[in-house]
């Protein structure tokens, strides 16, 4: 039994990940200040602590990590917004960077000795780049002050690791799906609008002509990716891709999507969003060094998802 921190912890990726670890019998603390995240969305167990505060909370973090001295922390809280990150650029500074660096910091200088810490990066840091697919080498252009703040923070986590010998590891997402994600903002993951739509017989916006590309990954693949990262020792120091390698237009998706559900998706069509990417798709090959295989096409992760919908 391990003892495991997640951060932002009722949101999408981190509960998925922690109802995972408590299948596997680990104990498991969660911060999260709810801002995303849902109390729904938390494991019902014994060996869930939950505590309702900000990762930017440092004398509470610090204390946190000083007592429970973590066998693994998984850095997932952050503001997931780009568009949030362009309005409040210094709030949003304080989550997604300095706080994690706060993390780092409390480890060091209490000689904690956790056997890994993996934080979660985006696919945004790639920024508009040409290169296809994305590999973690391809150039970097972070264009948002969120992009920026996860590029920074992966630098910290690789070079401060090595500075000071703490077991770092980043994962840089793609477009990850499934259920419990929050469809709430304009800029949630256009599958839970789509899903949200669905459900409700709403209109789903569509903006530019849906040819635009992404990779999208299912939930339950990226929990294996953060379980190999964390557990693997030799993933160190480094930064991987979490994604399927596969590219589906938008409009496809959608297709796949009313197939799997059976329902018919009402669209309304509006111009393409400032500064959206047209296609991305990431190369997997480093991950998959590690042992990872993408288990779920988009077509059995559409239709588990839809389940998923049903069954709530
Ligand atoms: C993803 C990330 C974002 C940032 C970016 C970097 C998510 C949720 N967002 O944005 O944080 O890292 O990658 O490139 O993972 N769309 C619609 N209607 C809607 C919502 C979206 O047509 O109601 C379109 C949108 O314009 C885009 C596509 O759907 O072309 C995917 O949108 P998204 O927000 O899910 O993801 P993305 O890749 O733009």
């Amino acid at each position: 039994m391990s003892k495991v921190l997640i951060t932002g912890g009722a949101g999408f990726i981190g509960s998925t990940l922690a109802d995972r670890l408590i299948k596997n019998g680990d104990q498991v603390v969660i911060i999260d200040d709810l801002s995303m995240g849902d109390i729904e969305n938390l494991p019902q167990s014994m060996n869930v602590t939950f505590y309702n505060e900000s990762i930017t909370k440092q004398a509470f973090m610090a204390d946190l990590l000083i007592t429970n001295n973590f066998d693994y922390i998984y850095l997932l809280a952050a503001i997931a917004s780009v568009a949030d990150s362009i309005e409040r650029p210094i709030e949003t500074h304080e989550v997604n960077q300095n706080a994690n660096l706060n993390i780092l910091e409390t480890i060091r200088k209490e000689k904690l000795t956790p056997k890994k810490i993996v934080f979660s990066s985006s696919a945004a840091v790639y920024g508009n780049g040409p290169e296809l697919p994305k590999k973690e080498t391809s150039s970097i252009d972070p264009m948002s002050p969120y992009a920026i703040d996860k590029f920074a923070t992966e630098r910290f986590m690789v070079d401060y690791g090595k500075l000071y010998g703490l077991p770092t590891v980043c994962t840089r997402f793609f477009n990850v799906y499934g259920p419990k994600q929050n469809p709430k903002s304009p800029y949630s993951g256009v599958l839970s609008i789509v899903s949200d739509c669905l459900v409700k017989n709403d209109v789903f916006t569509l903006f530019g002509d849906g040819s635009q590309t992404r990779d999208y990954v299912y939930i339950d693949d990226v929990v294996d990716a953060l379980l190999i990262l964390a557990t693997t020792s030799d993933a160190k120091w480094d930064v991987y891709n979490v994604a399927t390698g596969q590219s589906i237009s938008l409009i496809d998706v959608i297709g796949a999507y009313e197939s799997a559900s059976g329902e018919k998706l009402k669209v309304e069509k509006k111009e393409a969003r400032l500064g959206d990417v047209q296609d991305s798709v990431a190369d997997i090959t480093k991950l998959r060094g590690l042992g990872y295989e993408p288990k779920v096409d988009v077509n059995t992760g559409l239709a588990k998802y839809w389940d998923a919908l049903q069954e709530k």
